[in-house]
């Protein structure tokens, strides 16, 4: 299984093809509406995300209500495009030269990929990279995760994701979470975050770093509970499940590190303190009464919680900009300011959760094969047998 993302952030719409997906799947738009209507909100978004309203078109590929197992088309408009044509499109008749050269960015921003790209594509005017630079994409890998999201969900399993740190202020955390809490904490929460004291010092941190012109990062984690195990190799560095899920994620601009399970904090522990004995007993079949592992060991699905963090670098479009030079005349000057957002770790979780998804349900495509959502449901339960076997 795979997909495309195409679309600039002020350009006509984002467009996405996914390729693999079995048939018989019950494919709801509104599905997808609610994950793109998260992910534009928590605290310390900025202006764009009151002019977007973030909805999916479904193109091709489902039909009454049910996928066909042929390519899925799915668009996102942007409605900031009507504000952008005379810049933004793509005919030379509808360019304003005045207005487009007004839009012109020649004084890259650090941290942004703007010189970096400008570079290698040999391009004057920065625009023509930060515009499929832009977290705008991030739109398009939410709607097609979440068709990861509606496989994975159809065999049991759910996932969620909440916000460990924002800048300075940090959850207090506990070896072994109720997810339960956690996951009905973080939807009631601006910030996507359950610790309520935890909580309002993000928001604090968020409204300082606003005022003074500046960004802040910090740190998301997504849990996926009721995945069987044995998704994932060990045979081959890139059919590990741990491998894969560490790209997707990282892969999500401003997204810095990853970790799964105890990942970092793993570094200060004994082998003893550190691995998650294994258990049987009481009709439970084989168990474990922790998890440092996140649910992942030798590449493979251990049938315990996922559990994996990313960082968040701050965002890097600055009010009050750092030192940088005009490309154009040579000359020091400060970085471009655009307008930008001054958070976006619960919306980065959001997208993480989707990437997440997206990479589980091709390694259940992987493990089980099934062209059909029929095939799959049959060859998971015939494993699941296997496994709970006493
Ligand atoms: C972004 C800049 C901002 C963000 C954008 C990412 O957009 P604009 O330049 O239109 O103000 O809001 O993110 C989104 C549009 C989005 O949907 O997440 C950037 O430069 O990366």
């Amino acid at each position: 299984m795979r997909f495309l993302t195409a679309g600039e952030s002020h350009g006509q719409a984002l467009t996405v093809i996914i390729e693999g997906y079995p048939a018989g799947v019950p494919f709801d738009k509104g599905l997808i509406d609610a994950q793109l209507e998260r992910r534009q909100a928590g605290y310390g978004r900025g202006g764009r995300m009151r002019i977007e309203r973030d909805r999916v078109e479904i193109l091709a590929g489902i039909r009454n209500g049910n996928t066909l197992g042929s390519p899925i088309g799915l668009l996102i408009r942007n409605r900031d495009w009507e504000n952008w044509l005379d810049v933004m499109s793509p005919v030379s008749e509808e360019i304003d030269p005045k207005r487009a050269a007004e839009k012109r960015v020649t004084r890259p921003r650090p941290g942004h990929a703007d010189l970096a790209g400008g570079l290698k594509y040999h391009q004057e005017d920065l625009r023509n990279i930060l515009e499929r630079a832009s977290a705008r994409e991030t739109a398009a890998r939410v709607a097609a995760g979440t068709a990861g999201r509606i496989l994975i969900e159809q065999l049991g399993c759910s996932i969620f994701s909440h916000v460990i740190q924002i800048g300075t202020a940090r959850i207090e955390e506990q070896e072994l979470p109720d997810y339960t809490i956690l996951k009905q904490g973080a939807a009631a929460s601006p910030v996507a975050c359950a610790d309520q004291a935890a909580a309002a010092g993000m928001m604090r941190q968020i409204d300082e770093a606003s005022a003074a012109g500046d960004t802040l990062g910090g740190v998301f984690e997504v849990v996926c509970l009721g995945l069987l195990p044995g998704l994932g190799s060990h045979v081959h560095w890139d059919r590990r499940l741990d491998a894969g899920l560490a790209a997707a994620v990282m892969s999500i601009p401003s997204v810095k590190g990853v970790e799964i399970g105890l990942g970092f904090r793993g570094a200060a522990v004994s082998g003893s303190s550190y691995h998650d004995a294994i258990h049987t007993g009481d009709g439970r079949g084989l168990y474990r009464m922790t998890n440092r592992a996140g649910g992942i060991e030798g590449g493979i699905t251990n049938g315990e919680p996922l559990v994996i963090r990313g960082v968040v670098k701050p965002v890097p479009t600055l009010g009050k900009p750092l030192p940088s030079v005009n490309l154009t005349t040579g000359e020091n000057a400060l970085a471009a300011v655009e307008r930008g957002d001054t958070c976006i770790v619960p919306a980065a979780g959001v997208i993480a959760e989707a990437m997440v998804a997206w990479v589980l349900a091709c390694a259940i495509i992987d493990k089980f094969g099934g062209d059909t959502l029929v095939e799959i449901r049959e060859r998971t339960k015939e494993y699941q047998d296997y496994v709970n076997q006493p």
